[in-house]
Parts: C-alpha cells; structure tokens; sequence
C-alpha cells in the first residue's frame, strides 16, 4: 500500500500530560501503527512539541524567563512520558528547530504568492497599562457565541468555536487585569473563504473520516467560512518572511500544524535523506491526524485549507478525534488538581494495564470516564482473571504434564474449532484495527482469552492426564496454540505484555517483526516453553486507597489545629431575622441574626453576590459567635455566617433538622 504517516496532535511543551490526552491522542495512534508495521505497512508515526504561541510565551512572561527555557524544561518530560507509556514514535521533534522555521516561512512565501494570504489593517486589543498589543491568550473575556466566562482572545474552550480577539466581550488583559482598548494595526489574513467549496466537497466525499469530525466542521462550514487572522504583535515564534512583518509572527494555529511536515523531513535528514519526506506527503502518501476533540476545527478546516492552498502537499485521508475523558464523573482539570497524570500513573503500575483500560473502556468517539474502582476491577477481573489466568494456566500445565513441551495431539473437534476460531480472530482483530475501531480489536482478542478458559475448564486436562492423557494432550497443545495468538495480537495494544508471554513461550524471535498473520501459525510438537509466571499481579481491596492516593493527588489541608484550639470557636444556630443591602457595596449585606440565649446580633456577611436579602430571610444558618468584632460600613459585625465556598458556588450551612436558635454546634 501507498506511505503513510500517522501524527499525534503536538502537545504544547509548557505542561507534562495526563490521561485524557493519552487516551484521545496518542494512544489509539500507537495500536493504529505497531499494526500497521506488523502488516509490513510503509508507515511512519510522527509527533513534535508545540513550543510557540501565547500561553507559552505569558507563562515565560509570568516567570521572568526566556520562552524557550520552559519548552526545553518540557520537551524532554512530555517526549519521556510518552514513551514510558509505550507511544513508539519514529521521531518526536519540537517546533524550535530551524527546519520548522523553514518549512512555515515557506507556507507563508507560497500562499502569498498565490494570493491566499494578503495585508488589512484591522483593530486590535491594546492594554493602556502593559503599553502593547494583547494576541490570543494575553486576554480573557465571555465567548459571543456561548457565553462562557473563561474564553480567550483566539477561541472558547467551551463550544470550540475560534473566535476574533474584538468580539470577546467583557475583555481584560491576562496579566495585569486592565480592560484593553480597540487599536489599529496591519496584520495578515489568510483566505480561508476561497476554500468553502472544496472543503466541503472533501469532507462530503471523504468516507474514511468519522461522523463526529465532519459534523462538526461540515456544521461550521455550513455557518459560514471568515478569512484568518494569521499573524500576531509578538516576538516569541516563527517571523514573517515579509517586508513590514517587523515585530510579528505567524499564529501559533499557523506554524503548529506544518510541525507536522517538518518534523517529517527533521526525521529523514537525521538519518541522511534529504527528500524521504516528500513520499508521505506528497504523490500517493497517506496522511492520518489523531487529535482531541477540541481541536477539530483547526485540523478539518484551517490545516486542509492551507494544504490545498499550496498546491504543494496532499490532504488528510483521515482525521480521528478522541472524545473527552472525565475523571470519577467529572470534568478533568489541571487548575483544580483533578486530573491523573501520566508521571503518577507510572509510580504505581506499567504502561500496559493503563493502556488496556483506556482503549477498552469506550469507543473513542463516545465519551469515557476512568474511575479508579472501575480500573482496579477491570485490571483484576479482566487482565488477571481472563488474560493472566488463561495464559498460566496453560503454561504451568504444559510445564507440569509434558515437561515445557508442546505434546503431539490427536484433535477432535472441539478443538479443531478453537483453532479455528483463532484464525477468525486474526482476521477480525485486523478489520477492527483498519477501520480504526480499537476498542472493538481488543475486545476480540480478549473474546479468545475467555473463550481459551471457557474450553480450558470444559475439557479439564488436569483431570484428563490421568484418566485420558491423549485429551490432556489436546487440550494443552490447542491451549498453547490459543496463548500463542494472544500473545502475537495483544502486542500493539500491550506491548510489554507481549513481550512477556513471547518470553514465555520460549520464542526468541521479536515480535515486533512478526507479520501480522503470523499470529496463527502454530507452535510445532515439541517447542519447549520458556518458565511460566503470572503477568498481573491481582490487586488487593485494601491496597486501593493507596493507589488512589497516587494517582490523584489531593491537597493538603495545611496546619492542624489542636481541639482544645478549636473548642474556643462557639458556633452556633442563629435565624435570619432582617436582611438589608449595605449601599455602596457590591458584596455586603447586614443582618440581624437571632441567636436564642445569646440575643440578636448585628453581622455583616460577604454574601451579597449568592444571596439576595430575601433568600436570606428566615434561614438558620450556623454562625461563628464569639468572632473578634468589627465594624464595616458603619456596620457592627459581632457574629460570622459560615458558609461552604464551592467555586463560585457558595451555600449556607442549614441543619437538617428543626433545633432551636442558639443551638451550639460542637
Ligand atoms: N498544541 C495542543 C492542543 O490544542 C496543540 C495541538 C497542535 S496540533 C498541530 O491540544
Ligand atoms: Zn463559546
């Protein structure tokens, strides 16, 4: 078949990654390619760290540092987790190399010239205080489209939408919080408008890419194509080859996909060929993006558009996004500590049991959620019970009954059947794969290792080697046969695992250069096998808790407090019995709050933005009583309202049950 490259989307070098990334972007690539190779495919898997554009630059900003010395902090940290994870990249570059300068100064000299990217002067943002331009993430501001309140200057993390730093509504800049002004500049804009027809026309003919890229992008096209803004007022990236580009560089979104190009030829030049690029992308090369599902847009319509424009490259065959990954149900985030990294993962297990549960747990184009109970049942029930079991079983019998040797067997035809059903799995594997349907692929696999111990229980060789040692025989030598397939097809989704059972069965060949088919090809009577051990290790019910531990960290509640300490604090239950704005302030209201035996108190509480004085009406809510008192606004405040902050939510404390007012709480 034709060359083909695959890429992973190119994570930005100022964050290590978690498990949200693996399983969209760099996992399914990886069993996409390990069994591309082994069906002795032309195919090369390609991945590169994205180290321009602003929220490297404003972190560097933040840190007093040059931008590059946090991309050369991460690169080698990203680079070294992927591959503990056993993501077999051929070649893993960074977009700080020259060749990646060349390559995008060549984009933008050639679609000048064939009139796709031209001048306009345009209003930009401006912070009076900082004295400059404000590109993408140096503001922050509420999406036009949704709403959201955390969008940025260049696109809204929640509808995806790419956005035009003017239209951000309620604007301020991310570094000192001023709210920008409208300035002219010149800027270059990329014609992405001309492109309208023939991206839909490639996204309506295309059959190989999946129903969740072309919706969303044939829905976008649909809304209406705007020319892109690709150039930015800032130093830190890839400068204008132009006259008047002084002090501009190209749009991260710009030179970040033609990483993808360039870490192609940086892969060939390392190895003495100047033009080995050219065959994946361009004559009859193939070229397959897995990317996250936030990134649609930028792969299904700015990449293909600038592609096209050059006239130079071919377009993508496919471009397979990965749904969204939430952690125990919710949302994953790196701000708030809720996520998994893969740094943490790896102190407690291997590659192989997080690669296993991530490609398994859902199809990629659904959602899928990892929950550490979900996980440890998983990796005991299935990779132990069902994959670990069968194999040793088999093994330690073989061991045991025929001295490490594949005994000669006279088959039946239950067991004609079950080396039948491995070569039907082979096969089924391999479609599953090609159409890209991982899960489906390892689920079959798995399918064998079950069905492997369902015939292994029926025909019971350890009973049979007394009363019939010809069926034992049988057994064991379709067994291994079994254990066989699994091993050689289990290894682009466990390749360590692999490894092991290969080891096992005596097999010094690497299986890494195996032809896929090969899976079915029998041990031959007499093979010795290697020494049996278990591949999975179960993991104990009281041994969760500390693998919890390690892989979400929570925070520390800080300095403890001796009870005694804490026995002067007097809460209390109070009831609400008046409720007033305090004016001039946004945030406060006064109270007069009933406190039994301990009389009305006055107590101004910072609520005002959660809580109308209506709402606060009659509540009893639980009260710190004996609070140093204060005055504000000429307010007295002898008493505090206590109250959970839930991020932005905050609730009263309510008992829930009637109590008097002046009920301690102890
Ligand atoms: N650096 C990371 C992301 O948005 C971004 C990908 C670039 S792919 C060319 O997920
Ligand atoms: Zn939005």
């Amino acid at each position: 078949m034709a060359p083909m490259i695959v890429t992973s989307a190119l994570p930005y070098s100022n964050d290590r990654l978690h498990l949200g990334h693996l399983r969209s972007t760099y996992l399914p690539p990886d069993v996409f390619v390990r069994y591309m190779r082994r069906k002795g495919e032309d195919v090369i898997f390609i991945c590169a760290t994205d180290e321009h554009g602003t929220p490297i630059a404003l972190r560097a900003e933040k840190e007093h540092v040059h931008p590059k010395e946090i991309t050369d902090r991460y690169y080698p940290l990203i680079k070294g987790d992927l591959e503990r994870m056993g993501c077999s990249f051929d070649y893993f570059s960074r977009t700080t190399e020259g060749i990646h300068y060349e390559m995008t100064q060549h984009f933008f000299k050639t679609l000048l010239e064939r009139g796709y990217i031209y001048e306009h002067e345009i209003d930009l943002l401006r912070c009076p205080k900082c004295d400059k331009y404000l590109p993408d993430r140096y503001v922050e501001g509420v999406c036009p489209f949704c709403g959201y309140e955390g969008a940025r200057g260049d696109s809204c993390d929640s509808c995806g939408r790419y956005l035009r730093i003017t239209e951000l509504k309620d604007a301020k800049c991310a570094i000192c919080g001023t709210m920008p002004e409208p300035s002219k500049t010149k800027h270059w804009f990329f014609k992405l408008t001309a492109f309208e027809g023939s991206l839909k026309e490639w996204l309506g003919s295309n059959t190989k890419i999946p129903e969740n890229v072309k919706k969303y992008a044939l829905q976008w096209i649909n809304e209406g194509l705007r020319d892109w803004d690709i150039t930015r007022d800032m130093t830190w990236g890839v400068q204008l080859p132009v006259e008047g580009g002084e002090g501009k560089v190209v749009y991260v979104w710009f030179d970040a996909p033609i990483g993808y190009i360039s870490s192609t030829k940086a892969y060939f030049m390392s190895r003495g060929d100047q033009e080995g690029w050219r065959r994946y992308w361009q004559g009859d090369g193939r070229i397959v993006h897995f990317i996250g599902k936030d990134i649609i847009y930028h792969h299904a319509i700015f990449w293909p558009a600038m592609l096209m424009g050059t006239g130079e490259f071919n377009i993508p065959e496919t471009i397979i996004a990965g749904e969204y990954l939430t952690l125990e149900g919710k949302k994953m985030s790196k701000s708030r500590g809720w996520y998994i990294s893969i740094e943490n993962y790896l102190k407690a297990f291997d590659a192989d049991p997080m690669r296993y549960y991530l490609i398994s747990v859902a199809p990629l184009d659904r959602d899928a959620d990892f929950s550490v109970n979900d996980f440890v049942k998983r990796y005991n029930d299935e990779l132990a019970d069902v994959l670990g079991n069968f194999v040793h079983r088999t093994l330690t019998f073989i061991e045991r009954f025929f001295g490490s040797t594949i005994p000669e067997a006279k088959l039946e035809e239950k067991d004609e059947r079950m080396l039948h059903m491995i070569k039907n799995t082979v096969a089924e594997t391999a479609m599953h794969i090609e159409a890209k349907h991982f899960r489906d692929a390892l689920l079959s696999v798995m399918n064998l290792a079950r069905e492997g111990n369902k015939y292994l229980n029926d025909s019971a060789p350890w009973a049979a080697i007394k009363s019939s040692p010809e069926r034992a025989a049988a057994t064991l030598y379709t067994s291994a046969q079994i254990v066989k397939a699994i091993g050689s097809m289990i290894s682009p989704f466990l390749p360590s695992t692999s490894k092991k059972i290969w080891k096992m069965l005596g097999l010094c060949s690497e299986i890494e250069q195996l032809p896929w088919g090969e899976a079915s090809f029998p041990l031959p009577c007499g093979h010795k096998i290697g020494e049996p051990s278990p591949l999975f290790k179960k993991i104990a019910s009281q041994d969760v808790q500390k693998i919890r531990e390690t892989l979400i960290p929570h925070k520390d509640v800080g300095e403890r407090v001796p009870i005694d300490e804490f026995k002067k604090a007097k809460i209390g239950i109070g009831e609400i019995v008046t409720a007033e704005r305090i004016r001039g302030s946004r945030d406060l209201l006064h109270l007069e709050i009933d406190l039994g035996e301990f009389g009305v108190r006055s107590c101004v509480a910072g609520i005002a933005k959660y809580y109308s004085p209506d709402e606060m009406l009659h509540k009893k809510v639980a009260v710190l009583m004996n609070v140093q008192p204060t005055t504000l606004f000429g307010f007295k405040s002898e008493v505090m309202i206590l109250a959970a902050d839930g991020d932005e939510k905050v609730a009263l404390l309510i008992p829930d049950r009637a109590v008097p007012s002046g009920s301690e709480v102890r």
